[in-house]
């Protein structure tokens, strides 16, 4: 984008003033924040390039964690270091800006998959437009209270929304059974990098079909239409905070609806006035499902397509060729299943179509006892998805294979040439120019900057990785500082800069296993102060993560992690040696902050869980050696950094399946009477909490008739073993480069390569 300072200000003055009554010199940070964001929308809008004709691919998501916008914004238009400039001259600076509100309207790995997609593909000049809901509130803002989690709603609209605009020309009704409601789309452009491309993301807003009507009002009579209103606003008041649980509610029902049969119905009805027929409309669009979440867009096309007069069939094959669906995550408690009375019930003529799919499947004359869309009154979305979709994928080598040797073995018999791999990725953009500028200025000055958007390019870097460790070095200790300032400030724990930075930030989760980081940092601390651990090297172990509200075990294990800081960060004696902090509310902004400052990649799942991770491939490309499992994308980390570059340890997937049909890890705590002391501490009173839920956390681990998982005892003893390894390690000229050769070898994960590999093998565009 051309910029001119003099325009950009009269243009930020301007609005400044008509806006806000105010001026440059005067305007608070929101308000200069929403000047200087819709001096460049209208800038960027009278600059755009044409929309180029032909198919586009639909991104239907329930979710959409996009993070900050300006920065990125700014930086993608080619305007970021002028706009700064102009800022700085008349007295303002873009770094007030760091306090804006995350739109953070996703949860975790699958929302902000999808933010990276848009970016890429619009830097990749691919027609794909996200569509999803604009939720009033998004995650929930969280801060600890005595330790334990508290949820507060977030707010994010108080900032302002000046990136998005609203599209009342495209607004649509969206009927349930008990009321219509009206969607509105707000559109958001999502920049390439310096392309001059703009795709969209339309996220809807429910709102009452009439206007707000006041003789129902007057009338104490008029409940009804007050209950409407009502009910309309409430379909998109906010996100569910459930990342891998299924909570079988109403609500999300209807946003899940409401979002999948706005988008077809624009759709659907942008088609026809440029018409074109439907039955050409796989020629014209394709979906991705990003999950099960949107998957009633099925019979919801179907339903549209046969009410413009299509036959089933008719309408059936066009869904076949116009629906794919990735998977994001094995575990039985994630997969959506619906009851179909409820289904029903809402959204009587959806369910229909539902019924219609399930009898042309038994139509089939297969095993009813393997393929099945409704059984027992039970909807099941992923069934449903397989068998209407065009393509299956998963978002991981090893997650693909288990897709379709275990999770969805009878299917992929069925139809084994629907089931394709695309292994997730990340936009280098944020994840590596944005967030850490020093870095990628030191790449650039070697190698150029075409890495930019084509980062396989980086691996040109090998050749200097011995040359550069000293201003790696550097960097990364400038990047530890800033964040321990960060951290002072608010949390209120120091950190030393010259410790080791050990990182685990992702949701909280037990497959996820915070809760072995834990025990190890209690192992540690115990050694240390018994003297059977000498020298350990000085490490800050640091947690980010949210805990689902309804999630117990989840929250108890926040408890006890912040319990573990309390003890270690009080210890004189140990003071020397290590630090523990648990930053509250874990976002996208805090990310880009500790990502560039991490020493170590803590991605320790228990194998077979994790479908891919993300945040392991941004460590790796900050230049941060994975400590992990072979699980999702850890293994071609090692695939590509070699596995002598990383940490990994653990048992395999395959040992996983052998060892869980005897595991009892009674005889390992015994056996280990370090481990055995660390999870005493859950409940020989080391602890303080009124609530019981260490006990409990206990209870998970060792009692019952499957103690224990997600076998956190069973890899203990291998984990600490290779994290100790690492940390000795550490500071060594073969540990920086290690850290360079990760950084090296990172080109796959872009998600640059991600989505063009859906363009080719998917949507065919
Ligand atoms: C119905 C409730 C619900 C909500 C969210 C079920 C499942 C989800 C998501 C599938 C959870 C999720 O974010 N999964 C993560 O997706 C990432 C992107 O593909 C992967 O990198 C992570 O491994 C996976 O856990």
């Amino acid at each position: 984008m051309q910029f001119q300072r003099k325009i950009f200000l009269q243009d930020v003055s301007r609005i400044l003033a008509s806006d806000y009554a105010t001026d440059i010199e005067h305007a608070d940070t929101r308000e200069l924040y929403n000047a200087v964001s819709k001096a460049v929308m209208a800038e960027a809008f009278a600059q755009r390039d044409a929309h180029p004709e032909g198919k586009r691919c639909g991104y239907f998501s329930a979710e959409f964690l996009m993070g900050r916008a300006i920065f990125n914004n700014l930086m993608n238009l080619g305007i970021l270091e002028e706009a700064g400039q102009a800022l700085a001259s008349v007295g303002r600076a873009l770094g007030e800006f760091e306090e804006v509100e995350d739109a953070a309207l996703g949860n975790g790995g699958l929302g902000r998959l999808a933010a990276c997609y848009l970016e890429s593909a619009a830097t990749m000049n691919i027609p794909l437009d996200g569509y999803g809901i604009r939720y009033r509130y998004g995650l929930f803002r969280q801060t600890f209270v005595d330790g334990y989690q508290h949820e507060e709603g977030d707010d994010w609209l108080s900032w302002g929304d000046p990136w998005s605009v609203r599209v009342e020309r495209d607004a649509v009704e969206v009927k349930f059974a008990d009321i219509t409601v009206r969607a509105v789309p707000y559109d958001m452009p999502i920049f390439g990098y310096k392309n001059g491309v703009a795709n969209t993301l339309r996220l809807w807003s429910s709102e009452p079909v009439q206007a707000f009507d006041f003789e129902a009002f007057n009338d104490m009579c008029g409940d009804r239409k007050a209950e409407e209103n009502f009910d309309a606003t409430k379909i998109c008041d906010v996100l569910y905070p459930n990342d891998n649980t299924m909570a079988g509610k109403m609500l999300r029902l209807r946003q899940q609806y409401f979002m999948v049969s706005a988008s077809l119905q624009d759709i659907v009805r942008k088609h026809k006035a440029a018409g074109k027929g439907l039955k050409e409309l796989d020629k014209s669009y394709c979906f991705q499902l990003n999950d099960t979440h949107p998957v009633l867009a099925i019979p919801e096309l179907l339903r549209l397509l046969r009410l413009e007069g299509m036959t089933f069939e008719e309408a059936f094959g066009v869904c076949r060729k116009i629906f794919n669906f990735t998977n994001h995550t094995i575990m039985a408690e994630a997969l959506e299943k619906w009851d179909g009375l409820a289904i029903a019930d809402l959204l009587p003529d959806v369910y229909e179509q539902i019924a219609c799919c399930q009898q042309r499947l038994e139509q089939e004359g297969l095993d009813p006892a393997k393929y099945f869309i409704v059984r027992d009154n039970i909807v099941h979305m992923a069934n449903l998805a397989i068998y209407v979709s065009a393509k299956v994928n998963g978002v991981a080598e090893i997650h693909t294979n288990i897709l379709k040797t275990d999770t969805f073995r009878d299917w992929y018999a069925l139809y084994p040439e629907k089931f394709v791999n695309i292994t997730n990725g990340i936009t280098p953009r944020r994840w590596l120019l944005l967030n850490n500028p020093a870095l990628a200025a030191l790449i650039d000055e070697k190698i150029g900057t075409g890495w930019h958007t084509d980062l396989k390019q980086i691996s040109a870097i090998k050749p200097y990785i011995a040359d550069m460790v000293p201003a790696f070095r550097a960097i990364k200790g400038e990047n530890k500082k800033k964040l321990a300032a960060y951290i002072k400030e608010h949390e209120g724990v120091d950190i030393p800069a010259n410790f080791i930075f050990d990182v685990q930030v992702k949701r909280l989760h037990e497959y996820k296993r915070q809760m072995l980081n834990a025990l190890s940092i209690l192992y540690f601390y115990y050694g240390i102060k018994d003297g059977t651990i000498k020298d350990f090297p000085p490490t800050a172990f640091i947690f980010g993560a949210k805990a689902a509200p309804g999630y117990y075990m989840a929250k108890a294990i926040i408890k006890f992690i912040n319990e573990v800081a309390k003890l270690v960060n009080s210890d004189e004696e140990v003071a020397p040696y290590m630090r523990v902090v648990f930053v509250q509310n874990y976002n996208v902004s805090y990310a880009e902050k500790i990502v560039c400052a991490a020493d170590v990649s803590e991605q320790i799942s228990m194998a077979g869980m994790e479908a891919s991770g993300t945040s392991n491939m941004k460590f790796m490309l900050n230049g941060t050696v994975t400590l992990g499992t072979l699980d999702g994308a850890n293994v071609e980390i090692c695939e590509e950094a070699g596995a002598e570059n990383n940490y990994i340890f653990g048992a395999t997937v395959d040992e996983v399946a052998t060892i869980k049909r005897y595991y009892w890890p009674a005889e390992i705590i015994e056996q280990t009477p370090a481990l055995k002391r660390a999870l005493e501490t859950l409940t020989d009173g080391t602890f303080s909490d009124e609530t019981g839920s260490l006990a409990k956390l206990y209870e998970s681990l060792t009692a019952g008739h499957a103690p224990d998982r997600y076998l956190v005892l069973l890899d203990f003893i291998d984990y600490v073993r290779v994290k100790e390894e690492l940390l000795r390690d550490y500071g060594s000229e073969e540990f920086w480069k290690k850290c360079l050769i990760n950084m090296s070898a990172a080109g796959k994960f872009s998600s640059d390569r991600s989505v063009k590999d859906y363009a080719e093998l998917i949507w065919n565009l």
